[in-house]
């Protein structure tokens, strides 16, 4: 058994003419080393120079006081803002937007969508835990922003287009590490290149990104919301098996991606639609009635570490990063939720940028509490899964839970747990799941619900689009994908990241296998698709087959590798066409070059 492709599949091959080594890359392409001695971060990078491990540097983070801190009792949502100038087809540069290509279906989609706006921009003053100075963090702002949160969160529908204008505030002459300009990807979304955030379109008012044509200071992103399967079933929206619920905008800048969303540059995007319409008094019969704003509460989970005065800190130099030790709730380190007694929708991310956690809801004696687990990388599942005790997830993976607090007396305390521990300062992969874990947020039912909770779990979800027989997956073309350390950076197929070129050319429309295969060197690389999410065929660890779990069977667009793994994938790539990118999500082997440019023509 040899489940280790040679470095260039032979399915890859036929796309791989014009495959170029990154070390190799032309002029305009700088490689991150190089860009990073060009650069002001280097001269205000950290004081250490690149480790090859950094627990002989890096102290622990100071002591953090727990629960002093309260996350707000609704999300805070952004809200519409016509926008001035309107929103053009081909970029308005003179208008100071980046030279971006131009919308793809803009005459479909363009002229009817709403309008959004966020500024990246520094604010002064967070709060990350009492016991820490307050200090700037970079955040997506709406123009009149909600300070208790870092992000707003966007709430959008299918059939609603919508364009979301992202200014780029960020300070040119910043201190501190990350780089202020800002390429924002929506995960997952099934969108035109030109809105993706493609790595390489990064821009500021006076840089702009390699595959940009001018800098500037803002940038417009169209989101059509339709589902996959558009131009196939002609019936104006698409196939509604396809839909995505839990997705999240992050700064996806070439080599700085890492440095850039510990700062802070991200936030939830959740996508809506006649089953899951976000209203659990809808009239729909067909409506599922999920419990809905504002009980469906989104939290993010990020490792982070901090200097010996508190301050944030990150070591952008390192290619094996430095693994927090603190872990930020929605940016507060051990927060409080309080809830009514009544049913919660919690979607949980794992952002990154390299630990992954798996989560149990505890009494204060750490017995531990089910739950209903209904959607995986923010896909609905076909059904709930019933008391569940536990979710794990790699970075960038979700997972909706439903927490029904009515079970519980007010004044209830309970307590998110992760169990999954690491080496100490290893970022390779997760070692053990050891009780009772490290309380990361407190819930506290402290209130009766205003009116009666009438949000259900419905034994039936969302239907999966039917997989292909058995001899149609045997026709189908395959493309493998090895993933590995190399050259103390990181790999696939031998080859660094290198945006000028993409490495495989798929027919707009296609379906095909992609497998995914890792070494046994000891890391784990959580790999992320841009464009359609995908089905896990089958899963093989060091030789053997491994059932894939429950929560897995649906559509995912985060696969973990670990060992000597092989996954089999079904992709699609439909109703658009451009340059996109796979990518380890681990933040710092993405930065590192653990990063591929594949294009739909
Ligand atoms: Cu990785």
């Amino acid at each position: 058994m040899k489940p280790i492709p040679p470095s260039s599949g032979p399915a890859e091959a036929q796309s791989l003419g014009a495959s170029v080594d990154g070390e190799l890359a032309p002029p305009g392409q700088l490689s991150r080393r190089s860009f990073l001695q060009g650069s002001a971060a280097l001269a205000a990078a950290p004081l250490i120079l690149a480790p090859r491990r950094s627990e002989a540097v890096v102290p622990p983070s100071p002591p953090t006081i727990a629960w002093q801190e309260f996350l707000p009792n609704e999300p805070a949502l952004l809200y519409g803002k016509t926008l001035n100038p309107p929103p053009t087809e081909l970029a308005n540069t003179a208008a100071g937007e980046a030279g971006r290509p131009a919308h793809q279906r803009w005459a479909e989609f363009g002229p009817q969508a709403e309008h959004y706006e966020l500024h990246a921009a520094q604010r002064e003053g967070w709060v990350f835990n009492p016991a820490y100075p307050p200090q700037p963090v970079w955040t997506f702002q709406a123009a009149y922003p909600d300070l208790s949160v870092l992000s707003p969160v966007v709430h959008s529908h299918y059939g609603k287009p919508m364009i979301c204008r992202i200014y780029n505030d960020l300070p040119a002459n910043h201190t501190g590490f990350g780089t202020p300009e800002i390429s924002t990807h929506l995960h997952n979304a099934h969108v035109g290149s030109e809105s993706d955030g493609f790595p390489g379109d990064y821009y500021s008012a006076n840089k702009a990104g390699p595959s940009l044509t001018a800098p500037g200071g803002f940038k417009d992103h169209l989101y059509s919301n339709i589902y996959a399967g558009y131009d196939e079933l002609q019936n104006g929206i698409g196939d509604y098996r396809e839909a995505l619920g839990t997705l999240f905008y992050h700064d996806h800048t070439l080599d700085f991606t890492a440095p850039n969303i510990v700062r802070g540059l991200m936030g939830f995007f959740l996508l809506f639609d006649h089953l899951d319409s976000g209203n659990e008094k809808d009239p729909n019969p067909a409506a599922l009635r999920l419990p809905s704003h504002p009980y469906d509460y989104p939290l993010s989970f990020c490792d982070r570490r901090f200097d010996p005065n508190g301050m944030l800190y990150y070591d952008q130099v390192s290619p094996e990063g430095i693994l927090g030790d603190k872990t930020i709730v929605n940016g507060k380190i051990q927060p409080v939720l309080r809830v009514a007694r009544r049913k919660y929708r919690l979607r949980l991310l794992n952002g990154g940028p390299s630990r992954f956690y798996q989560f149990y809801l505890v009494r204060p004696n750490n017995v531990i509490q089910p739950f209903t687990y209904i959607a995986n990388d923010g896909n609905l599942l076909e059904k709930p899964l019933l008391n569940q005790t536990n979710v794990r997830l790699g970075v960038a993976e979700r997972a909706d839970i439903v927490v029904d607090f009515s079970r519980y007396p007010l004044g209830t305390e309970l307590y998110l747990a992760n169990r999954l521990t690491h080496r100490p300062e290893d970022t390779r992969r997760p070692y053990q799941v050891v009780a009772p874990g490290e309380w990361v947020l407190k819930i506290v039912v402290d209130r009766e619900p205003p009116e009666q909770d009438l949000s259900q779990v419905p034994a039936n979800l969302r239907p999966l689009p039917p997989l292909p027989t058995t001899a149609q997956l045997a026709a189908l073309p395959v493309r493998k994908f090895l993933f590995e350390r190399r050259q103390n950076m990181w790999a696939i197929n031998g080859q660094f990241i290198n945006l000028n070129t993409p490495r495989a050319l798929v027919p707009m429309g296609a379906m095909e296998i992609w497998e995914l295969y890792s070494v046994d060197d000891g890391w784990d690389h959580p790999v992320h698709i841009h464009f359609e999410e995908g089905r896990l065929l089958s899963k093989t660890t060091n030789g053997k087959s491994v059932a894939i779990a429950a929560h897995e069977k649906g559509r995912k667009d985060v696969f973990n590798i670990s060992d000597r793994t092989v996954l089999r994938v079904l992709m699609r790539f439909r109703d658009y066409k451009g340059k996109y990118v796979m990518h380890c999500h681990n933040l710092i082997h993405e930065d590192h070059a653990m990063m591929l440019r594949w294009d739909i023509v």
